[in-house]
């Protein structure tokens, strides 16, 4: 069976999250929206009561009859079908918490460029927008960096990994993390990164990954612009 995946065209956006899982597992997926007529498909899908509940909003991923919405959910329900969570449920779950996190950290990135309202433009939460990236890069960058730091750390299981001795969607989702945070703070991401040394590694490694490599190299990974999450503005950055 196709796994359909349900995201907004042209961004990588939270889809990329588990794109990146399907891609590494070569799952047959479809990305529906960017084909022809998939953006009605998805807004009918947003607008029907299936499987006894609605998707508040993409990225969602539909199995059959089954459709399972928000990211971490998503990498959750693939993780085990795809090879890239840990076999016991111990595992399964810590996983998880470390893909909330995630999410968390994500919510804050979008925010730095919108902390005022998601449906304002950018220019017109400008100067909160300043204030905001200054506490973000001072404050939450290093917090959320030094706690996957330190996991990475605490894992220490030969080749650098979140969790165990093999690779799990968290490692994929942290080489998005600091490939977006570099795309939108590239001097910031400059000035920090030494202090980060195991997810510059992780990063290194995944991007070396045969079909993480190929993906990367395809037209199916989108670019970063200033329409997603980690959108590049050089008076966020540090100056
Ligand atoms: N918690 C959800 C958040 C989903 C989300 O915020 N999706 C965005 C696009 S990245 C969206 O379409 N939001 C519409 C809205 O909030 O009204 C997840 O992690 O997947």
């Amino acid at each position: 069976m196709t796994y359909e995946l349900y995201y907004w065209d042209g961004i990588p956006g939270r889809g990329e999250f588990v794109r990146l899982a399907l891609e590494q597992a070569g799952a047959d997926y479809a990305d529906v929206a960017r084909n022809d007529g998939g953006m009605a498909r998805m807004m009918a899908i947003m607008k029907t009561m299936m499987g006894g509940v609605t998707p508040f909003a993409p990225p969602f991923l539909k199995d059959g009859e089954l459709v399972v919405s928000h990211a971490a959910n998503i990498l959750l329900y693939l993780g085990s079908r795809l090879g890239l969570a840990p076999e016991d449920e111990a595992g399964r779950i810590t996983a998880h918490g470390l893909q909330l996190s995630i999410t968390d950290f994500v919510a804050e990135i979008h925010d730095v460029h919108h902390p005022i309202g998601v449906s304002l433009y950018y220019e017109d939460q400008n100067d909160e927008a300043r204030r905001r990236s200054e506490n973000f890069r001072e404050e939450r960058l290093p917090k959320f960096l030094g706690y996957f730091e330190r996991q990475l750390r605490k894992n220490g299981q030969g080749q650098v990994h979140a969790l165990g001795a093999t690779l799990t969607y968290v490692d994929l989702s942290l080489f998005h993390l600091i490939e977006g945070l570099r795309y939108a703070f590239p001097a910031a991401m400059t000035a920090v990164e030494p202090d980060y040394p195991l997810l510059v590694a992780l990063n290194a490694q995944v991007r070396e990954l045969p079909r993480i490599k190929a993906y990367l190299a395809s037209a199916r990974r989108l670019a970063f612009n200033e329409q997603g999450i980690f959108r590049y503005y050089p008076e966020l950055d540090r100056r």
